[in-house]
């Protein structure tokens, strides 16, 4: 966990920017052009954190100049000159991973153990893998070229990961970028930029602009972006779908899921225990691929209930700074809002609900972990994301059955398959309509391999080979010079 000295420099670096944080656009830090700011919580404490920047047309308009500016610099660079900057932006985060990690525990509320162990060094991963990119893209895809300037809107559940996942491929094919981190964590997004200053980026390449989801539309609707990568809710990527029409600006969605979490009666029960909980009660269950179905065999659903209750009876839910800490709060009261909302719902829709009753910290917006057993397929709490700690069990008899459950969502983001017969588990598999079917595991992450949706979670993918093709186009511009091999 963080020592108090940790802790001692987050304190001094937000006592830092007290007067609060500007827009970083064109490699400086620039006040928001009409003054607005916002304040950002700690969801630990319901305390203030920090002031942030409100961005407008005017803030959105000089980032999109500022990439504009230097994108062709940046495309022309040999791959290996962007390699080296992509290993530079890896290595400072690795050298800042204490301060990273503990911001992001502050903003966002996950456990530091998440942030220290997961979260930060799959940002470092995820650098390093796409350097590599940035020196093959050239000859890898003859004949293609960057998109241009990448508009990239991000949530607030993994904050800086989600940052790593736009920018590093958008990077390394040659594209500047203009990225809006969520209004509920723009902390972590902030420092990388001063890290980003530090590895000697160059101007323009990356700019951030803060603000809510009125800075967002602006950034999609602004008529020299070439192409919106979004993640977050199927709500707004359906906006943004529509916004982004007939404009000719590529578009890749990484929306909501309901990934179920098939378990066979000859699972190791104990091995999917551990699963669900990697799985739902993951950063309080705000995970866009979170198994939030559990679809148990009927002859084993009555002792996978019990060795489940038992488990969730052990979950610290507390303190994210503290290490021994496996919950911490949910991001901000509207999300609370809405989990409590669908927990009182799934209680009239006829489910049994299932929670610990140990008694949650007070001043924080903690929520415990929570099972539903018996829910009807097709009740709301088995169909509608709820992205919170809330776990929703039932049962099948056949495989059939299972495939059937599993595929009966409008959702196909992620799948998780426990058996210990592989041929039944590859079979199941290969029929599950989701992005990504985990066997005998669950949210393992890799950054070279594709992460994407079908259905109502999106299109396109991150990660890997599939993932530069979102930030590249085919085909040749008069006046837009080649990518240059190493
Ligand atoms: O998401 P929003 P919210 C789901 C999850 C959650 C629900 C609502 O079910 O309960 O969404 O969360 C920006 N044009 N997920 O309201 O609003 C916004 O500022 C352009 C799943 O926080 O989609 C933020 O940066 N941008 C998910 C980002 O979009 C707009 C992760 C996401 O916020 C905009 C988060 C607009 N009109 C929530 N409106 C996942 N798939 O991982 C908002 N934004």
């Amino acid at each position: 966990g963080p020592s108090p000295e940790d802790s001692g420099i987050a304190r001094d670096w937000l006592a830092r920017h007290e007067a609060g944080f500007g827009h970083f656009i064109d490699g400086k830090f620039v006040a928001p052009a009409e003054g607005g700011r916002f304040e950002v919580l700690n969801p630990a404490t319901s305390k203030p954190l920090a002031q942030v920047a409100q961005g407008t047309a005017k803030d959105v308009d000089a980032a999109v100049k500022a990439a504009r500016r230097a994108q062709k610099g940046w495309a022309a660079l040999p791959g290996s000159e962007r390699a080296r900057h992509l290993y530079a932006l890896a290595r400072h985060v690795q050298r800042r991973e204490r301060l990273l990690s503990v911001i992001e525990t502050m903003d966002n509320g996950k456990p530091i153990r998440e942030s220290r162990d997961i979260d930060i060094p799959l940002v470092a991963r995820h650098f390093y893998h796409h350097a590599g990119w940035a020196s093959l893209v050239e000859t890898e895809f003859p004949g293609y070229r960057p998109v241009g300037v990448c508009g990239q809107i991000i949530p607030w559940n993994f904050p800086l990961l989600m940052l790593a996942w736009k920018v590093a491929p958008a990077l390394a094919a040659g594209n500047t970028v203009v990225l809006k981190p969520a209004e509920f964590t723009p902390l972590t997004a902030l420092l990388f930029a001063e890290i980003a200053q530090e590895a000697g980026l160059p101007p323009g390449v990356l700019n951030i602009v803060t603000g809510d989801g009125a800075t967002g539309a602006l950034i999609v609707d602004h008529p020299d972006v070439d192409k919106i990568a979004f993640t977050g809710s199927t709500e707004v990527g359906r906006r943004i779908r529509e916004a982004t029409a007939g404009t000719g600006k590529k578009l890749s969605l990484e929306l909501g899921g309901k990934s179920p979490f098939i378990v066979f009666d000859d699972a190791d029960l104990d091995a999917a225990v551990e699963g669900v909980v990697d799985s739902i009660w993951f950063n309080q269950g705000q995970v866009c691929c979170a198994g939030s179905r559990l679809l148990v065999q009927e002859s084993v659903a009555d002792r996978m209930y019990d060795k489940l209750k038992r488990r969730m009876a052990t979950l610290r839910v507390g303190d994210p700074l503290d290490k021994s800490t496996d919950m911490g709060p949910i991001v901000a009261q509207v999300q609370l809002d809405r989990i409590k909302h669908y927990v009182e719902l799934g209680k009239t829709e006829g489910a049994a609900c299932w929670q610990d009753s140990a008694t949650l910290p007070k001043g924080g917006l903690y929520f415990p972990p929570t099972l539903f057993t018996g829910a009807e397929p097709a009740s709301t709490i088995a169909q509608d994301e709820i992205f919170g700690p809330v776990l929703t069990a039932s049962t099948f008899r056949t495989p059939d059955e299972a495939v059937s459950l599993a595929n009966n969502s409008r959702y196909g983001l992620a799948a998780s398959v426990w058996s210990e017969t592989v041929n039944q588990a590859l079979h199941v598999a290969a029929r599950l309509k989701a992005g990504v079917v985990w066997i005998n595991c669950a949210n393992m992450f890799d950054a070279a391999v594709g992460f994407g949706g079908y259905r109502e979670s999106g299109f396109g993918r991150e990660g890997g080979r599939e993932g530069l093709y979102e930030y590249l186009v085919a085909g040749w511009e008069k006046d837009a010079p080649a990518l240059k091999p190493v």
